[in-house]
């Protein structure tokens, strides 16, 4: 039989979306997977764990048929059941706990193992339809999110493309050469071409940190102090285009006078970075108009990250860059497909008073804390599907003691099985997306694809969408979406945006929504009531809990906002738990080539703190906060990292570490201000040689 190559998307959860071109050997194997060529913002470039994906989708690990729990939860003992027996066991645990408790001790939980809307968002309609409890989406991007809106109004920023034609690109809390492979390519175009100099502001040396032109390696949680203090020197300098401000930004006047006090000095003495490092950075942003500013998601995961991206995002209203070709910023352009999404989740059934419950807070969640609560019921039935939340949700401890609960009735959906499907009552087996339909959106960029099924699924493996319709038809719950086949869905969807239908699609391989120049470079005015971006950010409270706490209260204008975990005596150091390279969050880690070059679990000291704790390199040391502690290995650098700043690249599942539980343990599930969003390098610890005490 001929190799065939069809057209699809990466589904994992990643700003690229890549468009992949794959090989088909036969009805249920595939051969090598490449970036499409033709597609300009994947431009044939992918990162190697996917590139590898045989790898993963004929791993003999996947889950090949429903399991019941037969030991203890978390043990992993179950024995094969049929399809039917499983559905049956899960509408009757609804069934029961709905009579019992009501409809909102259920608690429908995902997020984003397939970014495909239909096999990741279908789970809502189940949600909506049922009265089941709501899931606030906390653990990724809301903090980025709040703080790009406070100033920007809506997703949308400039096409990554325009890359090519800057002259200076600054990655901010972000590493694409690991996160988003894709940037770096566009990164080296306008290098070639236009000798750009790339600057990078992550607190240590990243694989994109280290082909940078200058690293800002600043300490964590800080880059709303270096963002005010570089504006201080566009105002001081003459660098600001104040005829763009008059137009096009609110209270330009009064930003400028707020920023007077926050110069370099000021700003060195927070971020530690030197006031000649400061003072470069500000002179090489306002001599570039051609300035492409692409901000990840990383700086936003600290208790003020918010407040951090809207200051950062506020640097090209200053200098005006937005009015130039390859100038101005991207977060996100997910806001420009105008998708309905009332048949994918069934909105039309979504009742506002329904409790929403806050992922990242799952382990409170389970553990009974009422506020979190909402002061409603208890949950005691969950399914999961496309997320491993017993090792990725902030304090572990708490999660893991939750999902051991023997009065809670879990079923994940799963292709392999992951820490947290051993907790399960019910473990069913998810195809991958190879072996199913589904449509995906570019995050980081604007295109939209279809992503057909290539080959059968594996053993009696199941897309999610068919798993929600087989529950909902055993519980009765009616809507058109349970009655439709994932690619009529994708049509109705396509029909509505007024795209071509997903035929159309797969001839060509995608369909590309960027906006004209104007609109991404908001030539026509914001999306802000007054039409202009605010230095005085705008912020809601979405929390709807009437109990809680007063929140600190956000600055008017971007700041410092010290809310962050400080070093004190007892945790000295500050802890980020960034992506590692051959992972994708614990996707990948059961792959056998990404976890050998990954290695091990390990902690990145600076050679001072090394010494200061007297550990060598590949030592074991153990690493602590009120929360817990974990064992690791030591990895000592030299490079620019800050003195007290320290780093475990994540997310290893939670057997790679002695204790049994993974790096969250560390990290808090305090919400980060004002909307929520977890925090997860924001956090304090203690590090002391293992013969220590702890
Ligand atoms: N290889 C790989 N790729 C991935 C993932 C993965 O786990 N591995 N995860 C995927 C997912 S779910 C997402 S959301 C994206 C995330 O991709 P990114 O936008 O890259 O965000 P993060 O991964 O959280 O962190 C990126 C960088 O932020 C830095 N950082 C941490 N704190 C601060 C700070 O206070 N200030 C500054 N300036 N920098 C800081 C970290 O050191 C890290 O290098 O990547 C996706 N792609
Ligand atoms: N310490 C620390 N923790 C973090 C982060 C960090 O930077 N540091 N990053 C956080 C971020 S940004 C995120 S987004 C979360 C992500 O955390 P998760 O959403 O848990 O991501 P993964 O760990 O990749 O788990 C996704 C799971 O979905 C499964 N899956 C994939 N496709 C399908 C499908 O079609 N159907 C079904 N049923 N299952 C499928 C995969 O097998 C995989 O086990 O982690 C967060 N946790
Ligand atoms: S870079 Fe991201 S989207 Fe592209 S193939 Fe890798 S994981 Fe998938
Ligand atoms: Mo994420």
């Amino acid at each position: 039989m001929s190799i065939e190559i069809f057209h699809s998307a990466c589904p994992h959860d990643c700003p690229s979306t890549c468009a992949l071109e794959i090989e088909r050997i036969n009805k249920t194997k595939i051969g090598r997977l490449r970036g499409s060529k033709t597609n300009t913002y994947t431009d044939g470039v992918i990162c190697s764990k996917v590139s590898r994906y045989q790898e993963r989708v004929h791993h003999q690990k996947r889950l090949t048929t429903p399991l019941k729990r037969i030991g203890k939860k978390g043990e992993g003992n179950f024995k094969t059941i049929s399809w039917d027996v499983a559905l049956d066991e899960i509408a009757h645990a609804f069934k029961q706990a709905t009579l019992l408790y009501g409809s909102e001790s259920i608690w429908p939980y995902y997020y984003a193992g397939t970014m495909g809307l239909v096999q990741r968002d279908g789970i809502n309609r189940l949600r909506h339809v049922m009265k089941y409890s709501g899931q606030e989406e906390t653990i990724c991007t809301t903090l980025a999110d709040a703080g790009w809106v406070a100033g920007a109004g809506d997703y949308l920023g400039v096409d990554p493309r325009e890359i090519s034609e800057s002259d200076l690109i600054v990655i901010w809390g972000g590493n694409p050469a690991s996160t988003q492979v894709n940037v770096m390519n566009h990164i080296s175009k306008a290098r070639k071409k236009r000798d750009a100099k790339l600057i990078v502001i992550d607190p240590y040396q990243t694989r994109t940190a280290q082909v940078a032109d200058i690293h800002l390696a600043l300490k964590p949680g800080t880059d709303a102090a270096l963002a005010c203090s570089v504006m201080h020197i566009l105002f001081r300098d003459g660098y600001a285009d104040k005829s763009y401000m008059e137009k096009y930004t609110d209270y330009p006047k009064e930003f400028e006078n707020h920023l007077q006090t926050r110069d370099s000095h000021w700003g060195s003495k927070i971020t530690g970075l030197t006031v000649e490092e400061i003072e470069a950075f500000g002179r090489l942003y306002g001599n570039n108009k051609r300035s492409f500013l692409r901000l990840g998601y990383g700086f936003t995961r600290s208790r003020n990250g918010a407040i951090n991206m809207h200051a950062a995002s506020c640097l090209p209203a200053v200098t005006g860059a937005w009015q130039y070709k390859g100038g101005g910023a991207l977060y996100s352009n997910k806001s420009i497909y105008g998708w309905d999404k009332t048949l994918i989740e069934g909105l039309d059934s979504y009742d506002p008073n329904v409790r929403k419950l806050d992922m990242s807070r799952i382990g409170e969640i389970l553990t009974g804390n009422t506020e979190d609560l909402k002061g409603g019921v208890p949950v005691k039935a969950m399914i999961i599907q496309n997320t491993n939340p017993a090792v990725v949700a902030p304090d572990s401890s708490k999660v893991n003691c939750g999902l051991k609960r023997e009065d809670l009735f879990l079923c994940v959906h799963e292709q392999f099985l992951t820490d947290t499907a051993k907790y399960a009552d019910i473990v069913l087996p998810a195809t991958t997306f190879l072996e199913h339909n589904d449509i995906y959106q570019g995050g980081g960029h604007s295109h939209v694809i279809v992503g057909p099924k290539i080959i059968e699924p594996y053993k009696n493996s199941r897309e999610n969408h068919q798993v929600i319709c087989d529950i909902a038809k055993r519980l009765g719950a009616q809507h058109p979406g349970f009655k439709m086949s994932a690619i009529q869905i994708i049509d109705d969807l396509l029909l509505k945006a007024n795209y071509p239908d997903s035929r159309k699609i797969l001839k060509t391989g995608w369909h590309d929504c960027m906006p004209s120049f104007d609109i991404a470079h908001h030539l026509n005015g914001w999306p802000t009531p007054n039409k202009k971006f605010r230095f005085r950010g705008v912020w809601k409270n979405t929390r709807e809990n009437k109990d809680q706490k007063k929140l600190p209260e956000i600055p008017d204008f971007p700041d410092h906002f010290e809310v962050i975990e400080s070093p004190d005596i007892e945790h000295p150091f500050r802890l980020i738990t960034a992506p590692a390279h051959n992972f994708l969050n614990t996707s990948f880690t059961e792959t056998q080539t990404s976890t050998s070059k990954e290695n091990q679990p390990e902690i990145i000291l600076t050679k001072a703190d090394a010494e200061s704790l007297n550990v060598k390199q590949g030592e074991i040391v153990k690493v602590g906060n009120n929360q817990g502690y974990i064992s690791l290995n030591v990895n000592i650098t030299d490079t620019k990292q800050q003195n007290g700043v320290v780093i475990i690249e994540s997310i290893w599942p939670n057997g790679a570490f002695k204790s049994g539980l993974g790096v969250n343990v560390l990290t808090s599930a305090e919400r980060g201000l004002p909307e929520g969003g977890a925090v997860f390098h924001d956090t304090k610890v203690w590090i002391k040689k293992i013969n220590d005490k702890p």
